[in-house]
């Protein structure tokens, strides 16, 4: 028995990486035999969206030879009232009494609901009082996990809302192997249960928002055995940010594009590049470097790059600077302290000559 879990991939009318996400997922989890594909919330990115692509989700995992186990999350909780047909094998747990059981193993969720800290604690306890602890079991969760102290950043659009907040100590008491959790989209995180288990956050299968940087993953759990973190060749955004120094003459462009090759190819780039650059000694000027950049964008920038550079060459080739210089040069200090006085007095010298 193995699951393949994931969350949150926000599925709209329009974003169609999501749909090749899910369509990825789908062959992984096929690949890995798994007996059931796990989604642990915000499956849709709007009840209403849940309403229009009902069908189309039907055509995706219905002919799927795994069964597919759906939570409802914050985004898509009224999405799922009863009688609706998802697709052959595809269920949705909406009552946390009732666990979907797999070979000897139990499949528990917590569908979302606005419960106060209190109420989700005794919600707990009910559950763990219906629980064989002989057996395996999982809990779906989708919600805050407050233990992780991570920023609002980390979840996407969400605003300031709280989303089920629950503490590690909350599962203590519960005979659980695993707590695979959705609403963190970052990136796959885990975190020791106080009394055994893990909590996972598989991060969402695809970048919903460009805050989610870095390459995607899914989690590949079965009984008795470690969680698999699966790497996924989904859209994601990957932030760059290209330094110059106007002392380092390597070329920037193929600093840029060493970069650029090192990323996985479906990754977007967000590039910043930014410092102070000696345009003389690098064979060109800032409309040039500009030129360099926007020529290699293509398709694999993910917005127009933040251009943030400056030629100082007229200052370098200043005769009062490199007096300066002579002196800094001869002078006991260390290279790197140098090296920082140096680059001070270069920011000096563009105010005054800005100012002159
Ligand atoms: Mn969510």
């Amino acid at each position: 028995m193995k699951l393949l879990h994931t969350a949150d991939l926000h599925l709209t009318e329009t974003a169609a990486e999501r749909w090749d996400a899910l369509g990825e997922l789908v062959e992984i989890a096929r690949k890995h035999q798994v007996s059931a594909l796990v989604i642990a919330g915000d499956l849709f990115d709007h009840n209403i969206e849940a309403e229009k692509l009902r069908a189309r989700l039907r055509s995706e995992l219905g002919g799927a030879d795994f069964m597919t186990i759906i939570l409802p999350g914050n985004h898509d909780y009224r999405s799922y009232r009863s009688g609706l047909y998802f697709g052959e094998n595809v269920t949705v747990i909406t009552n946390w009494e009732e666990p979907v059981y797999i070979d000897d193993a139990a499949i528990w969720g917590l569908p979302y609901e606005r419960l106060s800290g209190g109420r989700m604690v005794s919600r707990l306890r009910d559950m763990a009082g219906r629980m064989n602890p002989d057996q395996a079991n999982f809990l779906l969760f989708h919600g805050e996990l407050l233990d992780a102290f991570f920023s609002r950043e980390d979840l996407g659009d969400e605003g300031d809302l709280r989303y089920m907040p629950v503490r590690l100590s909350y599962f203590e008491s519960l005979p659980l192997q695993y707590v695979l959790a959705g609403h963190f989209h970052s990136r796959y995180t885990s975190w020791q249960i106080p009394g055994g288990g893990l909590f996972i956050y598989s991060g969402s299968p695809v970048a919903v928002t460009r805050r989610e940087a870095g390459r995607r993953a899914a989690n590949l759990v079965a009984p008795g055995e470690d969680p698999v973190e699966i790497p996924l060749d989904t859209h994601y955004f990957e932030e760059l940010v290209i330094s110059l120094d106007p002392f380092n003459l390597e070329d920037p462009l193929s600093l840029l594009d060493n970069k650029m090759q090192e990323l996985h190819r479906n990754a977007k780039v967000i590039l910043t590049v930014r410092g102070l650059f000696n345009g003389s000694a690098l064979g060109m000027d800032e409309n040039e470097l500009a030129a360099g950049i926007m020529e290699r964008a293509g398709s694999r920038f993910a917005e127009e790059p933040a251009l943030e550079f400056y030629d100082v060459q007229h200052i370098l080739e200043d005769d009062l600077f490199k007096q300066f210089n002579e002196k800094l040069e001869q002078a006991d200090y260390p290279r790197d302290q140098k090296e920082a006085v140096k680059k001070m007095a270069i920011r000096a010298f563009r105010v005054v000559k800005a100012c002159s």
